[in-house]
């Protein structure tokens, strides 16, 4: 097996906990999950697909939170040690161009990606109907509103955490406004954050397995590696019971990060546990952040379990890779249209 080397920084206080004995899957959960119960702080009901990173000597946190309303918020929240989290009980207020405080109507499915020295934020807003909201910070004291990337209907936006020939690089989900039968994955860049094109198509749903046979979207901010972009993403089946949500990984191309290199045709995890399987909404595992460390090759997932609560889930960057490569499957799709 050749070493993968993920290419960042070193973090060696991340979460983390070997294979545990007789568990044969790519990727392994956290022996305690979940790390976020139901109702974790006043005016809360329940916290999933939320986003993690690194900041000063700990770690900072833009979560999803659906207050005891229904509606979904951003929240933030600091941690030592990644597992354990002070969260906040008022949710994130924006400002926006004009100095103007903006609170979005309601706000989910958030990522967070440094770039240079900026974090991104990324959710999913009401821009008459769903599409993606944007804003920045340096310090997650104040955050800037920035434009919205995209008309609606948009989702699981998530931005490289390099630019490549000075263009920022993201990647987003066309949808419908509603609970969206379809959907593959799209990368569009800009020179600006404002203007966005260059519009490419990523990767399909469907192949052979099922279990990305609806829809797939983008996850966690894709980890540069030896090897390409190593990105989980979820992908969606249909049951007579309702969707059912998994975790998949692919490794899209390092020069041109439109092209898979290699994608998995199995799910790499699975709705298997009680938190998983039984919740506000039941089998949904939607990972949204990852943890790495440069030094060792260990990789934390953050994912919502159930849209009730947070999981964190291990892999290694050698294992993944192999795996990824061993059950890679070509999807016709994945190419782009026309081209001869
Ligand atoms: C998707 C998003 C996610 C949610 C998932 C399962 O469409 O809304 O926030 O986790 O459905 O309900």
């Amino acid at each position: 097996m050749s070493k993968v080397n993920i290419i960042g920084q070193a973090l060696p206080n991340m979460p983390w906990e070997n294979r545990p004995e007789g568990v044969t899957t790519p990727v392994w959960r956290h022996s305690a999950n979940p790390i976020i119960d139901r109702n974790p702080v006043k005016g809360i009901a329940r916290i999933f697909n939320s986003a993690v990173v690194p900041y000063e000597d700990g770690y900072m946190g833009v979560f999803r939170a659906e207050t005891i309303n229904g509606r979904p918020h951003l929240h933030l929240g600091k941690s030592k040690d990644g597992l354990k989290w002070e969260i906040e009980e008022e949710a994130i207020v924006f400002t926006d161009d004009n100095g103007q405080p903006y609170r979005p109507n309601y706000a989910y499915d958030p990522r967070v990606v440094k770039v240079e020295e900026t974090y991104y934020i990324i959710w999913c807003i009401d821009f008459y109907g769903a599409a993606l909201g944007f804003a920045k910070t340096e310090d997650f004291k104040t955050f800037t509103r920035l434009e919205n990337p995209f008309l609606p209907f948009n989702r699981n936006g998530v931005l490289f955490p390099k630019k490549k020939d000075g263009k920022f690089l993201m990647l987003s989900r066309p949808s419908d406004s509603g609970h969206t039968p379809f959907g593959d994955i799209f990368l569009s860049e800009s020179p600006d954050l404002v203007y966005w094109g260059k519009h490419r198509h990523v990767m399909s749903k469907g192949g052979q397995g099922w279990w990305q046979s609806v829809k797939i979207g983008g996850g966690p901010a894709p980890i540069e590696t030896s090897e390409g972009w190593l990105m989980f993403y979820h992908g969606v089946t249909g049951t007579c019971n309702g969707f059912v949500y998994s975790m998949g990984a692919v490794i899209l191309d390092k020069e041109e990060p439109s092209k898979v290199k290699y994608r998995s045709s199995t799910f790499v995890l699975t709705p298997e546990t009680w938190y998983e399987e039984r919740g506000f909404v039941n089998n949904v595992i939607f990972p949204c952040a990852t943890l790495q460390d440069a030094d060792t090759g260990r990789i934390a997932i953050y994912y919502g379990a159930a849209d009730s609560y947070v999981g964190v889930a291990y892999t290694d960057v050698n294992e993944i890779v192999e795996y990824i490569k061993n059950t890679h499957e070509d999807i016709a799709d994945d190419h782009e249209i026309g081209l001869i």
